[in-house]
């Protein structure tokens, strides 16, 4: 009789990639996880020295970062009695390496005992008034992307997704930031000023181009989540002038200090 090879698990896969995270990092378990969208890499610094960095793809399960201003590394830094997991760049959907490649750094992190996760993206904004470089919390999310990170019978509950305890303590920290719900376009291509008006009428104020499918991993692995996104620019059609990546990048520079000071304060809250 024979055996098929047995394909492990994305759960496997996740066990395996924190085991030689843990080996490599020289640290047990990690507590917070955090991913670092566009325009968010300047602020890192701020959340504090980091005692290891490897690459993401020393790591089972990991593929290379493909995008301007994404660096394919992940860092653990001390954080005053916390272990902090930051992943410095991710797997978007647009890619096209399937969902379970997207939210593989989530069920990493969570299988490296985090017990929380900040989400951070860079992403269109939609509500009159704001303005690229500010940061805004997530409340809820539509997902367009049309499929789930889950296979299988799990009908897990979404309520309250966007910890209604951890937006609480933002507000705290800053009680400027406002709230919005974003909504995940597949991409890679920007919205057409149609599908912005479309985001909207539906009840969107920020359009980006991840986020929404590791918020429901992390769900599902328990996790509490944490989403805050960076309004780099304001969606098409909204501004008069095209959209470009460098922009991008730019609206994270110059907000850079804000972002970090935020981070830090949170995290140590959490
Ligand atoms: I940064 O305006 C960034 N990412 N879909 N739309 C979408 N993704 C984005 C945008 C945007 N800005």
């Amino acid at each position: 009789m024979t055996h098929a090879a047995q394909v492990p698990t994305p759960y496997e896969a996740a066990a395996s990639a924190a085991a030689t995270l843990a080996e490599l990092t020289g640290v047990e378990r990690h507590d917070i996880a955090l991913v670092l969208g566009s325009g968010w890499l300047p602020a890192v610094d701020a959340l504090g020295e980091a005692t290891a960095e490897i690459d993401t793809t020393d790591l089972p399960g990991f593929s290379a970062a493909a995008v301007a201003g994404h660096s394919g590394k992940i860092r653990s830094i001390r954080s005053g009695d916390k272990n902090l997991l930051v992943f410095l760049s991710r797997t978007h959907y647009y890619e096209g390496k399937g969902v379970a490649a997207v939210v593989h750094p989530v069920r990493t992190a969570a299988a490296a005992g985090c017990s929380a996760i900040v989400l951070t993206n860079g992403c269109g904004g939609l509500k009159e008034g704001w303005q690229p470089g500010q940061p805004v919390l997530i409340s809820d999310h539509i997902n367009l992307t049309g499929t789930s990170p889950i296979v299988g019978a799990n009908f897990v509950d979404l309520t309250d997704l966007y910890s209604p305890r951890l937006r609480a303590m933002c507000k705290e920290v800053d009680g400027t930031l406002d709230e919005g719900v974003y909504v995940q376009f597949p991409g890679p291509h920007y919205e057409t000023p149609a599908e912005v008006r479309m985001a909207g009428s539906m009840g969107g104020h920020l359009v980006g181009m991840s986020t929404t499918l590791e918020a429901i991993a992390a769900r599902e692995a328990g996790m509490e989540v944490l989403g805050i996104s960076l309004v780099t620019n304001l969606a098409a059609g909204l501004s008069g002038e095209p959209l470009n990546h460098e922009e991008v990048l730019e609206a994270g520079r110059a907000a850079a200090s804000r972002m970090g000071g935020l981070l830090s304060q949170v995290v140590a809250r959490i």
